[in-house]
């Protein structure tokens, strides 16, 4: 199993670690937030809820930065990341929206490339678990971290090109234990990374993209789990629409920094929240 636990999983440490939501290329919201006193303490952790890149002004810069925070900092693949790894392995096109070409044109765009494809889709530490957009209803906790571990091996693997092309796909949209290949590949990878509404019987609906709306049949995937089943709380990115979500068991911390909003961080330990309005994406 790939899904990381933190060998540093302390009460203690939970009080220095802060969640950040989608970077999408916003380098410089990035450094202005890390630089506030909150989040330059020695001893502050973050973790990343994925896309650090696309759409934004400064992708390799986001990840420039990202990965020179070392140990410091941790982070998990969102639709965005996939994205770029499959472009890079030559599985996808790029489409007119994307922004991460300085990426692949870097000089040292294969280094690049092998340490996004080596980050989880899932960290899960100090009673919290994070993945970009969601778990499926029909998932435990534990379940999820296996299935997510399926992917990080492929990704990691010699033939992880080939596992690209595989992953793209709407259906099947609902989760079966029989399912195989690229069939099970795509349900994981599309609930860990693109879910926001479900069917009430827990299939995946991958065209509503705006907030909760209650005339609709579908459903937020977190109001189809049973938080008290679950005993952690679910950390999370990728539905800006959303916005700040922060109840008992479910975060959500897209606060579209892209869409001109700001950037979110979140102290898990107390849940103090900072946030960095994006000048560059008004
Ligand atoms: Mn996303």
């Amino acid at each position: 199993m790939n899904a990381t636990s933190d060998p540093m999983d302390t009460p203690s440490s939970a009080g220095s670690t802060w969640v950040i939501g989608d970077v999408q290329g916003c380098a410089q919201a990035l450094r202005a937030l890390l630089a506030l006193p909150e989040l330059s303490a020695p001893d502050a952790r973050y973790w990343f809820a994925g896309d650090l890149v696309n759409r934004g002004p400064d992708s390799l810069g986001a990840l420039r930065l990202i990965m020179s925070l070392g140990d410091r900092a941790r982070s998990i693949l969102g639709n965005h990341d996939l994205h770029l790894l499959a472009v890079a392995a030559g599985v996808r096109r790029p489409g007119k929206s994307d922004t991460f070409h300085d990426i692949l044109e870097a000089p040292d765009a294969d280094a690049l490339i092998d340490w996004l494809r080596h980050r989880p889709l899932m960290i899960r530490a100090h009673g919290h678990l994070m993945v970009h957009a969601g778990i499926l209803p029909a998932w435990t906790l534990d379940q999820a971290q296996r299935l997510a571990g399926e992917i990080e091996t492929a990704l990691r693997g010699p033939d992880w090109r080939a596992a690209m092309a595989d992953m793209y796909g709407e259906e099947p949209r609902q989760w079966d234990d029989a399912l195989q290949g690229p069939d099970r590949m795509r349900v994981i990878v599309n609930a860990l990374t693109r879910m926001r509404m479900c069917t009430p019987d827990g299939a995946m609906d991958f065209h509503h993209k705006g907030p909760p709306d209650q005339d609709s049949e579908l459903r937020p995937w977190f109001t189809l789990r049973d938080p008290r089943a679950d005993g952690e709380t679910i950390v999370f990115g990728h539905w800006s629409t959303l916005g700040l979500h922060i109840d008992e068991h479910r975060i959500c911390l897209d606060t579209g920094c892209v869409w001109g909003r700001a950037l979110t961080a979140l102290r898990l330990g107390d849940r103090h929240c900072v946030q960095q309005s994006c000048t560059l994406c008004r």
